[in-house]
């Protein structure tokens, strides 16, 4: 049996959970705390020397990045259904996948300068926090988490990540009118790889981010959550008690939120006007 080591409302390890349901592969649950620290246990950071969930074992392997495994997921035990055979759409799906990276860092700047910074700072003291980032591996990851802990949305970061943001929902937009899932006519991996990403932002109340000007995001969530995978997958591991403290903790930065998305997409319009 293979077995999954995943937390329960990680955007990573929802992608992977996703993408086992949908394929209708049952897996041996082994839940890490994040904010516990139980990605640094040595044991745990053998498989996955990063301190990151998810890691997946299946059979003799042990794997990490969240797309990835849902890429060896499809291949191995869905005949690559989610992956177009067309060799076009193919290389669209493939570069969602490597952009899920970058839509990874703009999900998890958006949360840690939110949401996740007031939870630490109102359940932790400053030490503790110190303490919890010296022990992440990557020195860059660690400049980037003390940033949003010092700056909350003024850090540059957040710049980036709205950047980056604005970008993906463009060619989300441009993508699901061409053909209604994200990976072109039918459904596929790219639509799989960014569920967690986009319903996240929905759940921190950021859904503004695309409601005025890209409401095929929207309709694409929609969809999504119709499907039974994200009920099992996302849904079903995040409490009531939880979903209400997100929505309420990222809606109370919405309104500055929302002045520097106008001032990115303002800076975007710049750019292109300039070109
Ligand atoms: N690129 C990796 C990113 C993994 C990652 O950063 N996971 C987050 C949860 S979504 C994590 O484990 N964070 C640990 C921490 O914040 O200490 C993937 O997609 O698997």
């Amino acid at each position: 049996m293979r077995k999954l080591y995943h937390g329960p409302t990680s955007v990573c390890s929802q992608k992977v959970r996703v993408a086992l349901a949908e394929i209708g592969l049952d897996y041996e649950s082994q839940m890490l705390d994040l904010q516990k620290g139980d990605q640094f246990a040595p044991a745990y950071m053998r498989l996955n020397p990063e301190a990151v969930v998810p890691t997946l074992i299946d059979r003799d392997l042990v794997l990490v990045e969240s797309s990835l495994i849902a890429e060896y997921l499809d291949k191995t035990y869905n005949g690559s259904a989610f992956m177009p055979d067309d060799p076009g759409l193919e290389m669209r799906v493939r570069h969602w996948l490597l952009r899920c990276l970058a839509v990874h860092a703009a999900i998890n700047t958006l949360s840690f300068s939110t949401f996740m910074r007031d939870k630490a700072l109102e359940t932790k003291s400053l030490k503790e926090i110190e303490a919890a980032i010296s022990r992440m591996p990557d020195p860059v990851l660690r400049a980037k988490r003390r940033d949003l802990y010092a700056n909350a949305l003024k850090s540059d970061h957040v710049a980036q990540a709205l950047r980056h943001l604005l970008r993906t929902f463009e060619d989300m937009s441009e993508h699901i009118g061409g053909g209604a899932w994200v990976s072109g006519p039918a459904f596929g991996l790219a639509d799989i790889g960014l569920v967690s990403y986009i319903d996240r932002l929905d759940r921190l109340g950021f859904s503004g981010l695309w409601t005025d000007d890209f409401p095929m995001i929207a309709t694409w969530l929609d969809a999504m959550r119709a499907r039974t995978s994200y009920a099992v997958a996302i849904a079903e591991f995040i409490p009531e008690a939880t979903a209400l403290a997100q929505r309420a903790g990222g809606a109370v930065h919405w309104p500055m939120l929302a002045l520097r998305w106008r001032e990115t997409i303002a800076e975007s319009e710049r750019s292109t006007a300039a070109s």
